[in-house]
């Protein structure tokens, strides 16, 4: 299986956002309890770890527009389940999802986590949200990471051949 690795994270000095979708609670619910427990383990703050829900997946980009704004979060989390039904609402949400969210991203400059399950049953759904190595604990590390490579001061060093 592939997946992505983690160092040792220091987020207390972070700020972290988590939009999350009540469509499919039991699924975000988990979601979330996840994402909690990787912001707990890098070392956030439980004061910040500001949490926002929303009805649907729909509503999740606005949401953490709401969140870099109002609550100056460094790095945002979506939660969120779409799960294939009969119309073709699974495929308009998940676009609309992703393209606002990596919008909002760069327009704000403050990194969001893609966090959404675009699953084609329920199965997969919960496969991918309850019991060992969900991918929610590793959405949490993520915006971690991120949040604190937007801190990161990065010196521009000139070429040499600018100099
Ligand atoms: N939101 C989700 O987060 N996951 C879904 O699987 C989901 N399925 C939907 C199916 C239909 C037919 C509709 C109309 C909405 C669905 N939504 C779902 C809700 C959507 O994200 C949004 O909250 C509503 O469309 C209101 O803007």
């Amino acid at each position: 299986m592939k997946s992505v690795t983690f160092g040792k994270l220091n987020g207390s000095a972070l700020k972290i956002g988590i939009a999350v979708s009540r469509w499919n609670h039991e699924i975000t619910d988990a979601l979330l309890r996840d994402c909690l427990r990787a912001l707990e383990d890098a070392r956030v703050k439980k004061k910040n770890a500001i949490v926002m829900d929303v009805p649907g997946s729909f509503e999740l980009p606005y949401a953490v527009l709401r969140l870099i704004q109002d609550d100056k979060v460094d790095a945002v989390v979506c939660l969120g389940c779409l799960i294939k039904g009969e119309t073709m609402h699974f495929e308009y949400i998940a676009q609309a999802v992703s393209t606002g969210i990596m919008q909002v991203q760069l327009d704000t400059n403050v990194p969001v986590v893609f966090g959404v399950l675009t699953c084609l049953n329920e199965k997969q759904a919960y496969e991918r949200s309850v019991g060992e190595g969900t991918h929610a604990y590793k959405w949490g590390l993520s915006a971690v990471e991120m949040g604190l490579l937007r801190k990161e001061s990065r010196q521009i060093k000139p070429r040499s051949h600018l100099r």
